[in-house]
């Protein structure tokens, strides 16, 4: 009952990106926690900066302005040890160009890399962030078909890549942030409703 009444809470959330995977991630992971979120298809102006909270907010602004609702959106990146947190906030770029095969060209033996994922809320008096991580390990090959960095990223202390996981969205960079965003709607929302 509980989360019904969240459910209907927040139904006029949207979450806007150009990714239709990250979408669908998203709305899986969300409707766990009792909320519900539309599409906005819109391809996000992306500053340049080393930061990706930076980004974020800046997609969050633009994306809010888009869409006149309130808004969450999605940065991430890929940071590898070795290659000193390449491609980091790069990591579309770096994917739609050198790819996966470009990636292990460049690895030698120190494979270690992180996730991160900052979910960006906006609507027209707040705007606020919630980061979430994950370690791991760069394969040697790429293993399991699925979209992105998924079929060369482990996450430490597993032997299969994220796209060979079927448990991804419970553990993933994406699930954490989204888990610290959700445990602060749910509570806003409520406190408004008072
Ligand atoms: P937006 O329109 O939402 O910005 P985007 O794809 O450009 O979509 P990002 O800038 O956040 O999004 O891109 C980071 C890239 O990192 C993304 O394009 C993927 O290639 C990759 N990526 C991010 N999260 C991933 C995940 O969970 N699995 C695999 N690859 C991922």
């Amino acid at each position: 009952m509980k989360v019904e009444e969240d459910m209907r809470q927040s139904f006029d959330l949207f979450f806007v990106s150009s990714n239709y995977h990250k979408y669908l991630e998203v709305k899986e992971i969300l409707h766990s926690f009792g909320i519900n979120i539309k599409f906005f298809k819109y391809d996000l102006e992306e500053i340049q900066s080393n930061s990706l909270k930076e980004i974020a907010f800046k997609k969050a602004a633009d994306a809010f302005k888009k869409c006149k609702k309130p808004i969450i959106i999605e940065d991430d990146g890929l940071f590898i040890d070795s290659l000193c947190g390449f491609p980091g906030q790069y990591s579309s770029f770096v994917f739609k160009t050198i790819g996966n095969k470009g990636i292990l060209q460049l690895l030698k033996k120190n494979r270690k890399a992180k996730f991160v994922s900052i979910i960006s809320f906006c609507n027209d008096k707040i705007s606020k962030s919630f980061e979430g991580k994950i370690e791991g390990n760069i394969s040697k090959i790429q293993n399991g078909k699925s979209w992105g960095y998924d079929p060369i990223f482990i996450p430490l202390n597993m032997n299969k890549t994220f796209a060979e996981l079927n448990k991804k969205n419970k553990l993933s960079h994406r699930y954490k942030s989204l888990k610290k965003f959700s445990n602060w709607y749910l509570h806003m929302m409520k406190s408004c409703d008072q």
